[in-house]
Order: structure tokens, then C-alpha cells, then sequence
């Protein structure tokens, strides 16, 4: 089916989650939605509120620009506008425009009689994020825990907390979630690979199908995932590293607050290593 009767047949009414038929348009290639408004509202308040900080702040250098969270005496609280107060308001409208981006994405997927498995994913990205800046905070009792607006701003924030607990490289859960980031980009780089060697095998040669690939890799290791599971495969890594993430730095302070280094004590001195 070409895309243009594909897309007239399957633009049609229904799937939404709420507000019924009201927002149940496309403008362009786009689907609009309740959730639809709702990101594009939460996104232009947000912008605009990293706009006034900046004015407030003084610079318009993109690299510069920072938008901090409350200093730590304010607890939970909230903050004034311009000691951490447009820092609240643009998380909770970081938090809406991202938990409403993930939600059109369900209401597209139901539309299309498909799996959820790409809002799913995109909530575990989400997930993480949520995790800096409001779970963890939320435990360690401040919200100046969470990390800065700013493109170099927030790279001070991961070196200063990664400095504070020691050497963040021996975090356990730094280690997983850091061994899915480089398998997930083993896995796409393989993958992309394969896929571009059998369907694009040069000019003048035969387009080759999955039972070349399968047999690539059977030769070559002994064994191929297949055509399905290189896919599950490939979720299955990538959301491993953000959950692992998360953990990583959830379990940074609310549970642990020391070196990273010592906590490795333990293990030293088990009694098998010292006979
Ligand atoms: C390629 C998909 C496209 C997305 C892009 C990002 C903005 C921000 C902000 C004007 C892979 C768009 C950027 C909308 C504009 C203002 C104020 C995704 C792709 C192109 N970081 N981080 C970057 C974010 C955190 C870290 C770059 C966001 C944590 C390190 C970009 C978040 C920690 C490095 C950026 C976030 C952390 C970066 C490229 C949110 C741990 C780099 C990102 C919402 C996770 C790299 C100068 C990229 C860099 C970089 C955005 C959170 C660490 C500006 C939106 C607190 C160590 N981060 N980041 O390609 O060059 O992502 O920084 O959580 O070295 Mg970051
Ligand atoms: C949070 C982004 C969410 C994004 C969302 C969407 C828009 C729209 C619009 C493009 C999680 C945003 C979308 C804004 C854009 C348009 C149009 C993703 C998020 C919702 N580390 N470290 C990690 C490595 C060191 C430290 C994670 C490596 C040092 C701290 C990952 C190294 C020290 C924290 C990781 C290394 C240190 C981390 C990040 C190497 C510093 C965290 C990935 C090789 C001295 C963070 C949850 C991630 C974390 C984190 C990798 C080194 C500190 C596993 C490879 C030793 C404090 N590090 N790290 O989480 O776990 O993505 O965050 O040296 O907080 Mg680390």
C-alpha cells in the first residue's frame, strides 16, 4: 500500500485516552491530541521561563545560560522566582511536556493497533530524568539537589557529584548501566551492519535476504538471535542502561553517602583473600 491511502486509511477517528474526538486532528503530517496541546503548552512556557532566567541572569550565551535549582537551606520548599522559583516551575513543565510527549505516543501506537513499546521506552528516559530531579532531591530532603538548566552548567553538576562521592567509577551500578551504554552501541553498530550489508551489497550485486544475515552470523559465531530478537535484543540493552542509570544515582546519598572507592572495602576484606 502506498504511504498517502495507508496513512487516509488509518488516519481515522478514536484511540484517544481523553477529550474524546475534541483534539482528534492532524495539522500536516502531524496527529494533534489533548496531549498534543498539552506539550506544546508545558514546551512554550518552559522555554519561555529559561528566557526570563536569562534575562534575569544577564547572559543570552547559550552556553552560559543556567537556569539553577534553589540553594539547599530551602528544603523542599518553594523557592522565589529568582533564587531557584523558575527552576521549579520549568521541571514541572519539563515534566509535562515529556510525560505528554509519551502519551501521544500511546494514543498514536492505539490508533494504529500497535505495541506500546516506544512510549514505554521513552518513559524510561523520563524516568531518569525524574530520578535526578525529583526522587533523589525528594530524598535527600532539598531540591537544590537537583541538577542546573545550562548546556556546561549541568556537565560541573555530574563532575562536582561524581567528585563528591569519591570516584564515581566504582558506583556498582555506574558499572552496569555504563556496560549496557557501550553493548547497546555494539548491538546497533553489528545490526546496522548486517542489515546494510545484505540489502545494500554494492551495484551490480543481488539484494540478499534474513537467511544470508541468520547465516552470517551462525557461521561466524555459531549462532543468530534472528530478525525478531536482534530487536528485543536491542530494547531490552537500551533500556537497561537508563534503568541502571537511574540507579546508580538514586542509590547516590538517600542510601549511600560515602567513597564509592570504600565501599569496595568490604570485598577486599573478605576472608577467602586474605588466607
Ligand atoms: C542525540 C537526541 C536529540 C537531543 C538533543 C538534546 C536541549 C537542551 C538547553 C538552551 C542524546 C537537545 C538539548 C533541548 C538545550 C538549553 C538550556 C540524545 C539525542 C540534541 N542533558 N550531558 C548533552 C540534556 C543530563 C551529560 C548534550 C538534556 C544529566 C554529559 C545536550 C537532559 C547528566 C554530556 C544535553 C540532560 C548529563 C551531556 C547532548 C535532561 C546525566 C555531554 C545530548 C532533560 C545523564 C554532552 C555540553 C545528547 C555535551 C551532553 C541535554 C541531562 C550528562 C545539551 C535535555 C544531568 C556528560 N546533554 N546530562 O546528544 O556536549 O543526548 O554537553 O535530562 O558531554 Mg546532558
Ligand atoms: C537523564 C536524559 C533524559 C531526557 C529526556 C528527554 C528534550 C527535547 C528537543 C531535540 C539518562 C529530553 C528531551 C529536552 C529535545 C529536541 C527538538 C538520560 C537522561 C527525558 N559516566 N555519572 C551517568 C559514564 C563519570 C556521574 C549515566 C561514562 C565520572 C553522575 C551513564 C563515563 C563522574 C551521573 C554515565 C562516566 C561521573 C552520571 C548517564 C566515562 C564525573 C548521573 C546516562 C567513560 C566526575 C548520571 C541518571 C543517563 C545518571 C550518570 C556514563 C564517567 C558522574 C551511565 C560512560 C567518573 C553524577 N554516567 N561519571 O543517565 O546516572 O542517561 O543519571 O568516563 O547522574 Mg557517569
Amino acid at each position: 500500500m502506498a504511504l498517502l491511502n495507508f496513512e487516509r486509511k488509518y488516519r481515522i477517528r478514536g484511540g484517544t485516552l481523553v477529550g474524546g474526538d475534541l483534539f482528534d486532528f492532524w495539522i500536516g503530517p502531524f496527529y494533534v491530541g489533548f496531549f498534543g496541546i498539552t506539550a506544546i503548552f508545558f514546551a512554550f512556557l518552559g522555554t519561555a521561563l529559561i528566557f526570563l532566567g536569562a534575562s534575569m541572569e544577564g547572559t543570552w550565551n547559550p552556553w552560559l545560560i543556567s537556569i539553577d535549582p534553589p540553594p539547599i537551606e530551602y528544603g523542599l520548599q518553594l523557592a522565589p522566582m529568582a533564587d531557584g522559583g523558575i527552576w521549579q516551575i520549568v521541571t514541572v513543565c519539563a515534566i509535562g511536556a515529556f510525560g505528554s510527549w509519551a502519551l501521544r505516543e500511546v494514543e498514536i501506537s492505539r490508533k494504529l493497533g500497535m505495541g506500546l513499546h516506544v512510549p514505554i521506552a521513552f518513559s524510561v528516559a523520563i524516568l531518569a530524568y525524574v530520578t535526578l530531579v525529583v526522587i533523589r532531591p525528594f530524598l535527600m530532603g532539598a531540591w537544590g539537589h537537583g541538577f542546573p538548566y545550562g548546556i556546561m552548567s549541568h556537565l560541573e553538576w555530574v563532575s562536582n557529584t561524581g567528585y563528591k562521592y569519591g570516584n564515581f567509577h566504582y558506583n556498582p551500578a555506574h558499572m552496569v548501566a555504563i556496560t549496557f551504554f557501550f553493548t547497546t552501541t555494539l548491538a546497533l553498530s553489528m545490526h546496522g551492519g548486517l542489515v546494510l550489508s545484505a540489502v545494500n551489497p554494492g551495484r551490480g550485486n543481488t539484494v540478499k535476504t534474513p537467511e544470508h544475515e541468520n547465516a552470517f552470523f551462525r557461521d561466524f559465531v555459531g549462532y543468530s538471535i534472528g530478525t525478531l530478537g536482534i530487536h528485543r535484543l536491542g530494547l531490552f540493552l537500551a533500556l537497561s542502561a537508563g534503568i541502571w542509570s537511574a540507579i546508580c544515582i538514586v542509590i547516590s546519598g538517600p542510601l549511600y553517602d560515602g567513597s564509592w572507592v570504600d565501599w569496595w572495602n568490604g570485598w577486599k576484606n573478605l576472608a577467602i583473600w586474605r588466607v
